[in-house]
């Protein structure tokens, strides 16, 4: 078992990140049983879910004439606009099947303004609406978080890079994530979280 003070955070296992979903993740269920070994290893266990309202401003389908996988200009940035995905209490929004849902301690769900996206475990991507995790962790002397899940490139990158501005040491799973590896944005998340100071392992 890993000391106290570590946790393992699992992004967005969903159904629509897999094969046959939404937005799947090229082999997002093969991390499957990794995963649920992990959670054997370690003392807290927090799950994320994508929870979206059907209206979400991150779908391509509420934009007139946008194209999914296509490029957004928001009041906050970049957007990338998805497929409709994890929209709130459809099965696509369900966790896997296979994920071992019972050995979680806390579950933060994300993405419900509608106005504004949410990658990152820890804030939506205004950099500014906090969710309740930071809080969680802290209150439970946390200070090391090791992250695995979907998607790389986007919400497991995004909650290590937040986490490292939180002051967390942070630790990715790389064998235990997925990519959606949109124009080389796989590649571009390992430097990014490199650079960061985020620990890479296999
Ligand atoms: C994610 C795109 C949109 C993720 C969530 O879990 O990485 N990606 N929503
Ligand atoms: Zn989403």
């Amino acid at each position: 078992m890993r000391p106290a003070n570590e946790a393992l955070l699992v992004v967005d296992i969903q159904n629509d990140f897999c094969p046959g979903g939404a937005l799947a993740v090229p082999e997002g269920d093969t991390i499957i049983t990794r995963v649920n070994a992990l959670m054997e290893e370690f003392p807290h266990r927090v799950l994320t879910q994508d929870w979206h309202p059907a209206d979400h401003s991150s779908f391509a389908s509420n934009h007139a004439g946008a194209a999914p996988f296509s490029v957004a200009d928001m009041a906050y940035g970049a957007q990338v606009l998805w497929p409709d995905h994890c929209v709130q209490g459809t099965a696509g929004a369900d966790f896997h099947p296979a994920l071992d849902v019972a050995k979680a301690d806390f579950v933060v769900r994300k993405g419900a303004n509608p106005a504004v996206d949410s990658y990152s475990a820890f804030f939506e991507n205004d950099h500014e609406t906090e969710t309740e995790l930071d809080a969680w962790l802290r209150g439970r002397g946390i200070d090391h978080v090791t992250i695995a899940g979907l998607a790389f490139d986007f919400c497991v990158q995004w909650s290590a890079l937040d986490a490292v501005r939180l002051g967390y040491a942070v630790t990715v799973l790389e064998g235990a994530c997925r990519a959606i590896d949109l124009h080389g944005s796989a590649e571009d998340a390992r430097t990014a979280m490199l650079d960061a100071n985020v620990v890479l392992e296999p």
